[in-house]
């Protein structure tokens, strides 16, 4: 009896001792990692120095991936996966495959494939599309979120325009079964001869029967062409960021303006203007929409569509009266490469529904500095922007002023969100992934 009465109380007394040495040793991991490594409740710590970003006070950022090649969109898997879709091949392959086995928040490549180059990747139902610069592929997923047939996907578009510029097959799903595909321009401003002074303007601009707009698809159907394809919309001179609103059941894209307003009209236009017109744009998409390219370019500052010189305008005349107008507008030549509509909650309330846009920088603000190279963001209220447009990540540069995109270190191209809501953005110079998050509570 009084054997057992000791025992139990040692053993009372040495559970207590083994609970407090735990408790010990736990907050004493945290604190000494508390810079590095994750926290108690899972949450993925910023590195010391947020990546080299600023950030809205509160959050923070880590390197989730380095060096993987020119990284252009990306898009997270329910399961904490990410797909990186490459620019130019790596070891033969054009996508990543990264997971995060220790959820420290570092991913690591589990494995790539793919043997073509291109821009585009997203989910959805349990399918992975993906893109070159003249197909679209899928990829069936499984439970883990892993591609099942990385060596033999379905082609279900093929055979669009690769004129090597503005190539980039851009896209995003709906939820009735279709997919959209920016097919941009492969010109300036559809001059008989592109980019060249004194040279007229096509009329009707025959780019605009293949390109210049966005394409929709069915998913589920192989080997689409253009006479399979509907043009959702037109008058669309580049899209490279595009993504289905959920809350609104609707497309929305950002456009790259036109370039050269200076360089061909010298008489019309100085440096200052051409350097800040035309607006980048962002359009809410209904089918059968017009977007004016190329006849018409918008301008933020008198707040109108603007006949392009090539088709008689003077930079005052208003012109295209069919076409829709853009539901934001920002400075020229800052190319916005990814569009997302924020759907998480771990940002504060005022991110929920808004808008990110990655701008990849501009060339053509010379002899200004160019601009962009940093994360947008845009409040939305009812498939509408609520406010102003701010930057929240800025940075990725690594150096003050950017005369040449050259200069830049990281580019902004493509962003997704975690299933956490964590905000990843890739950058295709050195292919960095950046992860933000919020930390403050
Ligand atoms: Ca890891």
């Amino acid at each position: 009896m009084f054997s057992f009465v000791l025992s139990s109380q040692i053993q009372h007394y040495m559970k207590k001792i083994v609970l407090v040495f735990l408790l010990a040793s736990i907050s004493f991991v945290i604190n000494a990692n508390d810079s590095t490594k994750f926290s108690l409740n899972n949450q993925v710590v910023a590195d010391a120095d947020n990546a080299g970003l600023t950030l809205p006070s509160g959050f923070g950022a880590l390197i989730a991936a380095d060096n993987l090649g020119r990284a252009r969109h990306i898009v997270a898997t329910k399961q904490g996966g990410l797909y990186v879709k490459l620019e130019r091949l790596v070891g033969g392959k054009g996508i990543v495959y990264l997971t995060d086995a220790n959820k420290d928040g570092k991913m690591e490549v589990e494995t790539s494939f793919g043997n073509y180059i291109g821009t585009g990747i997203a989910i959805k139902d349990n399918y992975l599309y993906a893109s070159s610069n003249e197909d679209v592929f899928r990829y069936q997923l499984d439970e883990n979120g892993k591609v099942t047939n990385p060596d033999n996907p379905q082609r279900i578009v093929k055979g669009l325009w690769d004129k090597r510029q503005h190539a980039s097959k851009s896209i995003a799903l709906d939820n009735a079964g279709n997919i959209y595909v920016n097919i941009g321009a492969p010109s300036n401003s559809c001059q008989e001869v592109d980019r060249t002074k004194g040279s007229k303007g096509m009329y009707p601009c025959p780019i605009l029967d293949s390109a210049g707009g966005i394409w929709q698809f069915k998913v589920d159907q192989t080997d689409q062409g253009y006479h399979n394809g509907v043009r959702y919309a037109t008058g669309l001179r580049n899209v490279v960021g595009l993504d289905w609103n959920q809350q609104q059941n609707k497309l929305y894209v950002t456009m790259h303006g036109r370039d050269m307003l200076y360089t061909l009209y010298p008489d019309m236009f100085d440096t200052t203007v051409s350097a800040e017109l035309p607006s980048e744009t962002m359009y809410e998409i209904n089918k059968g929409d017009d977007a004016g390219w190329p006849y018409v370019y918008y301008d933020h500052f008198q707040k109108k569509k603007v006949l392009s010189p090539e088709y008689g305008g003077d930079g005052k005349k208003a012109g295209g009266e069919k076409a829709i107008d853009p539901i934001a507008a920002f400075p020229a030549h800052m190319a916005p490469n990814a569009l997302l509509f924020y759907t998480g909650n771990q940002f504060p309330a005022k991110y929920k529904n808004g808008a990110f846009i990655a701008f990849h920088g501009s060339w053509n603000r010379s002899p200004l500095p160019q601009e962009g190279y940093y994360v947008v963001f845009i409040p939305f209220e009812n498939g509408k922007p609520s406010g102003q447009w701010e930057v929240f990540a800025n940075g990725f540069s690594g150096t003050e002023v950017v005369k040449n995109p050259r200069d830049a270190k990281h580019r902004p191209c493509g962003l997704t969100e975690d299933s956490d809501g964590s905000l990843y953005v890739s950058d295709d110079v050195k292919g960095t992934i950046y992860r933000i998050v919020y930390n403050a509570k």
